[in-house]
């Protein structure tokens, strides 16, 4: 076959189940030839000594999402899938997020207008459901799901957000009607209040006593909750931003039993614990995010399951504020109780390279780390196989990555428009040089190459999930 817009010539291309030395033929888009010796492109690019993987799905991001308290996320669709794509995701799903007493249709209209036109990657959308009344029930969600909005998240904690155990029910049931994910946010509200209040009568405030108010038993006990919900409700869940050990032996139990429990986590999991909540000053406020980073024993502890496929989703949980900044971290001011700190740490850039130093360091295979970043989000949320493989028909997402190259991740190498990075100074081993989406360059040996606001919006199927059935 002969007549490419591009080659790519002489890698070793990944998957989630091979390793191949082949090259790589692109047509309008799309992968369209994996053989050994192609000829006749426009372009070809040697990937000599380089590893081809299929772009990266960051199946949990936050961008331009709009906050109840004032607060600003610093990345838009613009700053925020430069960020991505420079990190070698070339698909990020973000949430359109209802707010409690509107349409959850109009919340998406109003995501739609703040993507229009920015995004450099390809885009999907999760909800968030804050209020399911029965207009959202009976006639949004069907809407939406029909049309490509096929996962959701739910939140068992955070006032503006919070769902309670019935409405959860409601809400699982919809999923299982109308054959969507529902994505759960485990930890028990009422723990967290009562415990922050207590903090608080003593004068506890400081930026790391906000790990003291959502210890482990918080999130253990709300994730063996949603467990059972979806066990009642019998529709599968995915539990995200899993922190330590006790949430893992609940799912695991739940998996053990033959549930449908899908679970993700993500960077801070991995290279956090509470004590960067206790950096010097106000700095730990930079490391505030819920669930809390825990300790060095559970960082092991995500290490082994990610290995031993507990989790199937590895996400950044993006969440962009920046740290000097009234509208950031320091939204009532620089010394504020932890409870008026926005959640959340930037993330979107960094998520694969923190990753891929476990492959380096040999604690994950090549294609365990391409199904957790892309193949089985792409599955999990409908995407699968226009996105998150290398496979002829699939689109031409591509990554070349330099497995031996060392970086220092500095926040001046990074295009989020955050200003710190919770990675300061970490060395990691395996770096992603040139990317592609849709077989455009995006990104050229680590410089930005493409135009914002080619990114398209997709349209999410029904995802795996929901479409095995239980067994009898
Ligand atoms: N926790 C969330 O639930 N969302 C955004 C960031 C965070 O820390
Ligand atoms: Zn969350
Ligand atoms: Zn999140």
């Amino acid at each position: 076959m002969s007549g490419f817009d591009l080659i790519i010539r002489n890698g070793t291309v990944v998957t989630a189940s091979d390793l191949m030395r082949c090259d790589i033929g692109v047509r309008g888009g799309k992968v369209v030839a994996l053989a050994e010796h192609l000829e006749g492109a426009q372009r070809i690019i040697d990937a000599t000594g380089k590893h081809v993987l299929p772009g990266g799905v960051d199946g949990h991001c936050h961008l331009d999402q709009p906050m109840s308290d004032g607060s600003r996320m610093a990345d838009d669709f613009a700053s925020g899938t430069l960020a991505a794509a420079c990190g070698g995701t070339t698909t990020v799903i973000p949430f359109a997020c209802q707010t409690k007493g509107h349409s959850i249709i109009s919340a998406v209209e109003d995501y739609h207008r703040r993507a229009d036109g920015k995004a450099l990657v390809d885009y999907a959308f999760h909800l968030i459901v804050t209020d399911p009344g029965p207009r959202v029930l009976r006639e949004e969600l069907p809407q939406l799901i029909a049309d490509g909005y096929t996962s959701f998240k739910i939140y068992m904690t955070y006032d503006d957000l919070k769902l309670d155990d019935r409405q959860i029910l409601d809400v699982l049931a919809l999923a299982k009607r109308e054959g969507a994910m529902a994505m759960i946010h485990a930890e028990n509200s009422d723990c967290i209040a009562w415990l922050t209040a207590l903090l608080e009568s003593t004068g506890r405030t400081a930026p790391r006593f906000h790990a003291a108010a959502r210890p482990m038993a918080v999130e253990r006990e709300a994730t063996h909750r949603a467990i059972a919900l979806s066990e009642l409700t019998e529709v599968p869940i995915l539990i995200v931003h899993v922190s330590g050990r006790e949430a893992v032996a609940q799912i695991q139990w739940a998996q053990n039993r033959g549930l449908r429990i899908y679970a993700e986590t993500c960077p801070q999991y991995l290279y956090l614990t509470a004590d960067d909540l206790g950096r010097e000053g106000f700095e730990g406020a930079k490391c505030i995010c819920s669930p809390p980073p825990r300790d060095k024993a559970n960082q092991q502890i995500i290490w082994d399951a990610l290995a031993s496929g507990v989790f199937q989703v590895f996400s950044s949980d993006h969440a962009p504020f920046r740290f000097n900044d009234a509208q950031g971290k320091m939204i009532k001011g620089a010394n504020a109780p932890f409870r008026y700190v926005p959640n959340g740490v930037p993330g979107i850039e960094t998520r694969l390279p923190l990753l891929f130093d476990g492959v380096s360091k040999g604690r994950l295979s090549m294609n365990q780390f391409v199904a957790l970043t892309a193949t089985n989000v792409a599955k999990i949320y409908g995407l699968y196989p226009r996105k998150g493989t290398i496979a002829v028909g699939g689109d031409a997402d591509l990554v070349i990555w330099n497995t031996r190259r060392d970086v220092t991740i500095t926040n001046s190498l990074l295009h989020h428009n955050v200003d710190y990075t919770p990675y300061e100074g970490i060395t990691v081993r395996g770096w992603p040089e040139t990317v592609l989406s849709r077989g455009e360059i995006v990104v050229e040996r680590g410089k930005p190459a493409g135009t914002p606001g080619r990114g398209q919006f997709l349209p999410c199927a029904q995802p795996e999930p929901a479409r095995q059935k239980m067994p009898d």
